[in-house]
């Protein structure tokens, strides 16, 4: 009896991002099949039973197909924004300068805490819906706009409804130690709160995937950081950090130590933590959308990454203060332009090892049998006008599990 499937897309040029081929693992002649919104078959035409069957197939007329994409870093659930800050900055003023002064990260706390989750939905769906809009299937969203524990859950819970209301995977990080809030005094006792009652409370909700930390001059120490990792380990959450972004603390090697899923940020590292990252397999993310934006010229070390072997991953890092981006296409150019990455690097950075950074290999980020059926139909000629261009959006066609 001929095997059965629910879909077929055929007449494909695949990006597999297999791991055993070399480059983007790439099939011409690829034919894709789905079943219960899982791949069932990828690969070449010919390697396909004759006799299948399905109850829809799509002609893709030679376009090519990668995994859906994978925004591994988001801020995208916040009240407000931060133009305003954005026009001192161009009269002079510093990223940190303003959020010494009071300006930065807490104006969005105080916006975000007199939003409702329906707001805080409502204000991100823009977002998500640019982002889904260039082929994203699987987006991080953190809180640390809260900073309280009422606020810190109204914004995981608008992140988990996102994920009901569209099509696309959410994944959540509790951020709570993102920056002091304002009727607090003293980080110390701050970071007593988010281990002993923020944690604690939105681990047993459910609300959260993983733990994150703003190690920072502006925001935690490392034994601060410590202190919340060790906590998230006492609930089982694997962790996460913005490491090095304007200094170098050592957040990198404080990432390894707690076996990080992934390090973000990274332009301040040195080459002790990308060896400690390597060794712990924590996954170096890349944002070159803060970079940009708030015009760091301190780049991360991207050959360090390639002589270790350590695994990079681009995203967003969408949020209102150092980088308003929605949009990864534009992520690639810029990883490509501004940090010299390679377009397999690129486009890698945003299937695969986005979602080795999210712990979600094993079920999405390369074209393989038995994952989630999550695909991107693109009009381009080859793969790398996908990291060229600038604006533009090539996107043909989404799915996102088998849909
Ligand atoms: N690093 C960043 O780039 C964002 N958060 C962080 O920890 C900035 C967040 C903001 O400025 O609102
Ligand atoms: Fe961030």
């Amino acid at each position: 009896m001929a095997e059965r499937f629910d879909r077929i897309w055929h007449n494909a040029r695949l990006a597999t991002m297999h791991r055993d081929m070399p480059d983007l693992g790439v099939v011409e002649g690829g034919l894709i099949a789905a079943r219960d919104g899982r791949i069932a078959f990828a690969g070449a035409r010919a390697d396909f039973p004759s006799a299948a069957d399905a109850a829809e197939r799509i002609d893709c007329e030679g376009r090519w197909i990668t995994p859906g994409l994978i925004d591994c870093h988001t801020h995208l659930v916040y009240g407000g924004n931060r133009a305003h800050e954005f026009e001192l900055r161009l009269k002079g003023a510093s990223y940190e300068e303003i959020a010494r002064a009071g300006g930065g990260i807490v104006s969005t706390v105080a916006a975000t805490r007199q939003a409702d989750v329906a707001d805080l939905i409502s204000g991100a769906l823009p977002r998500l819906d640019a982002l889904i809009g260039e082929g994203v299937t699987t987006i991080e969203i953190k809180s640390g706009y809260g900073l309280d524990t009422d606020t810190e859950m109204r914004q995981l819970k608008a992140a988990r409804d996102l994920g009901r209301i569209r099509p696309v995977t959410v994944r959540t990080s509790f951020l709570g130690a993102h920056a002091l809030p304002p009727e607090e005094g003293d980080k110390d006792r701050y970071i007593d709160r988010v281990c002993q009652q923020m944690l604690p409370a939105v681990a047993e909700a459910g609300l959260a995937d993983a733990v994150d930390a703003f190690m920072e001059g502006i925001a935690f120490s490392r034994a601060q950081t410590a202190r919340v990792f060790a906590a998230a380990r006492a609930f089982g959450l694997p962790v996460k950090l913005h490491a090095d972004q304007l200094s170098n603390l050592g957040g990198a090697a404080l990432a390894a130590e707690f076996s990080a899923l992934s390090a973000d940020h990274l332009e301040h590292t040195e080459e002790e933590g990308v060896a400690a990252m390597a060794g712990a397999g924590t996954v170096a993310v890349l944002l070159p959308g803060a970079f940009y934006f708030i015009r760091e010229t301190q780049k991360p070390p991207v050959e360090l990454f390639r002589a270790h072997r350590v695994n990079m991953a681009l995203a967003t890092d969408c949020n209102p203060g150092s980088s308003p981006l929605t949009s990864l296409l534009l992520a690639m150019n810029m990883g490509a332009t501004l940090f010299r990455m390679t377009v397999a690097e690129c486009l890698l950075g945003v299937t695969r090892e986005g979602a080795r950074a999210l712990g979600l290999l094993a079920e999405t980020g390369t074209l393989e049998a038995g994952k989630w059926c999550d695909l991107a139909i693109w009009d381009i000629e080859r793969p790398a006008e996908l990291v060229y261009r600038i604006g533009f959006n090539p996107l043909h066609s989404r799915v996102w599990r088998g849909q």
